[in-house]
């Protein structure tokens, strides 16, 4: 494989914290000397005529998954010019600006490009632009992500971290109702419908900014979830992962004039939904297909003569099924990663490939996220793996094994290398890219002081009574015990740089007599990042059951969905008729 997905980054040093003026700051400030942006006005001026209705420009700096993005563009009917100049920038018609990665390189490419120039006198002039989430957070003054670091400049204000002591799960992932001012335009669509962040930092409204305000979202305080002035918009949500309506906010921006004049049925949302997430697990099976698979605690193979691995329908198909039937996430588990090389394994990039292409919801995909050298004695880093999963479609990726043994590592030395693949994809990409996913099972004790890990006292004793248990983690698939508990891991991992946890059970896993509420309430009671809670849904009322008893965000399934036993709408139908808010 080639340079990975960072590489832009890697020939770089924040320099922009030293730097005294934003680039609109230069702007003005040329506009004070008399001396109009010459350059670009020229430019400007032999604007590109050739330019269709149906091209849109996208800003690519090269940084996380900008594939989503290009995917719901061409599904709406457009082709993409990327920008490879200042000049590109000035020239389009339309310009999108999906801004991913961390603010100071985002910051540091527009500065030494001069894109950063160009983007200001491409907003100064009025032009078609939509920011999507840095891409919003980078007009501002300055943020405050690994800085202070100066922003563009355009809108006065500072991008903050959210305050996780207010009581809230930083990361702010899921969807989220917005509160839409009147001249949203691009909006309209929405109408109380839930949309999806994912997101640490915030700017806030303020006397300064409020003319630029569009619509503000709730989540601990009031933040800035969308602005716009004029043919300038741009929003902290992701449209491209926010269903069919994310898809209309883009279709009003690339083509105001093509906008229904019948208002949209107006929906329920109020605050941060409670995810429904389906799992695909995924694997090659004894004649060498990729399969969706599903496991009793982990067994994926019959109980036959044949002893075959289950198999359960095909990864891509079973995944726009899930997309069309309402599930507010879909996870691929390669579950045999640990032992085969994922970047080997071309078929799941593959699904992840084509996947994208028509379901505008988060992907994650986990398994083998690992360092690795293959046959000829090439070594992979984490990174270039995570960067792979990442360029094919992936919102999301999960760490198992390996973050198991970083947390062992980093309990053991009480210090952080910054080398494990956790800490480096997560400072690359940001911890809201980095799922850990924990694979425990249960082990009861009659004393809590039996084992050096936390234990708990447990609802349903053990067979030979036992009133506790403590929750082993184990890698290779349950393979393998380790010598930690799901508590510890999950609480070395936060420090490590997770942004998500998705807790699976393998004692509960496929046998569909619900979530282990025990594990998932110690855990999410212990931890500021989102939780997942997994395996053991059997019924609508159990999703009920993890979200009333427990601080879960999300709960996943796979085998009753996969089955065709539950379908996703009758869990959330079930849910909102128990009060718990859910995207519908
Ligand atoms: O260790 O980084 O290579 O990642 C491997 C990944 O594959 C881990 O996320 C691990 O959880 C997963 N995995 C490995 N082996 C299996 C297996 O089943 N034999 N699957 C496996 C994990 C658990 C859930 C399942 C829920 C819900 N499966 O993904 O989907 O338990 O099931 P249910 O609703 O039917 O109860 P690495």
């Amino acid at each position: 494989m080639e340079a990975t997905v960072a590489a832009p980054f890697s020939s770089f040093v924040t320099s922009t914290q030293n730097s005294s003026s934003s680039p609109c700051s230069l702007l003005l400030s040329r506009k004070n000397l008399g001396s109009v942006n010459l350059r670009f006005k020229s430019r400007l001026s032999v604007r590109a005529s050739s330019t269709s209705d149906s091209v849109v420009t996208l800003l690519d700096y090269g940084a996380g998954n900008v594939r989503s993005i290009r995917n719901a563009l061409r599904h709406l009917g457009f082709s993409i010019k990327d920008v490879q100049t200042p000049g590109d920038i000035l020239n389009a018609d339309r310009l999108i600006f999906p801004g991913v990665g961390a603010f100071a390189p985002a910051m540091d490419v527009l500065n030494k490009t001069g894109m950063g120039e160009a983007l200001c006198t491409y907003i100064d002039n009025d032009r078609p632009f939509l920011g999507i989430c840095l891409g919003l957070q980078l007009l501002f003054d300055s943020s405050e992500e690994n800085g202070p670091v100066k922003g563009l400049g355009v809108i006065p204000g500072t991008v903050g971290r959210f305050d996780s002591l207010a009581g809230i799960r930083v990361p702010h992932i899921g969807w989220n109702a917005l509160q839409v001012g009147k001249d949203s335009e691009i909006l309209d669509d929405v109408g109380n419908r839930h949309v999806y962040f994912v997101h640490s930092y915030r700017a806030i409204p303020s006397n300064e900014n409020k003319d630029w305000v569009s619509s503000t979202c709730h989540y601990g305080e009031s933040f800035i979830s969308s602005i716009r002035r004029g043919n300038v918009h741009a929003v902290q949500f992701h449209p491209e992962k926010s269903g069919e309506v994310g898809l209309s906010v883009l279709r009003r921006f690339l083509d105001p004039k093509s906008s229904s004049k019948q208002k949209p049925e107006e929906g329920k949302a109020s605050k941060l939904a409670k995810r429904v997430i389906a799992c695909l697990d995924v694997r090659t099976n004894d004649k060498g297909d990729l399969v969706v698979t599903k496991g009793d605690q982990y067994d994926v193979r019959e109980q036959s003569n044949e002893n075959e691995v289950r198999n359960l329908g095909k990864p891509v198909d079973l995944a726009r099924q899930y997309y069309k039937d309402g599930a507010d996430e879909i996870s691929f588990l390669n579950i045999t990663g640990f032992r085969d090389f994922p970047l080997g394994d071309l078929p799941m990039i593959q699904v992840l490939r084509y996947t994208s292409e028509n379901v505008f919801v988060p992907l994650t995909v986990g398994g083998g996220i690992r360092d690795f050298t293959d046959a000829t004695g090439r070594y992979y880093s984490s990174l270039e793996v995570a960067a792979e999963y990442f360029r094919s479609g992936a919102d999301k990726i999960s760490i198992g094994s390996d973050a198991v043994y970083a947390a062992e590592e980093f309990i053991k030395s009480g210090a952080k290398t910054g080398k494990s693949s956790l800490e480096q994809i997560s400072r690359v990409y940001g911890n809201q890219a980095v799922v850990v996913s924990i694979d425990p099972r249960r082990v009861y004790v009659n004393d809590p002081d039996d084992v050096p890990y936390k234990v708990i006292r447990v609802t349903n004793p053990g067979p030979n009574g036992e009133e506790y248990a403590w929750y082993q983690c184990t890698v290779s698939g349950g393979r393998e015990g380790r010598p930690i508990g799901a508590y510890e891991l999950a609480k070395a991992v936060e420090e490590l740089g997770a942004g998500e946890i998705l807790l699976n059970c393998i004692d509960c896993d496929g046998q569909g007599k619900g979530f282990d509420t025990d594990l998932v309430k110690l855990i999410s009671d212990s931890v500021g990042i989102p939780v997942i809670a997994s395996s053991g849904a059997g019924t609508p009322e159990h999703f009920s059951e993890v979200f009333e008893t427990t601080n879960a965000s999300a709960a996943l399934a796979a085998g009753i969905f996969h089955r065709k036993e539950v379908p996703i709408q009758s869990v959330k139908e079930h849910l909102l008729e128990k009060s718990i808010e859910v995207r519908m």
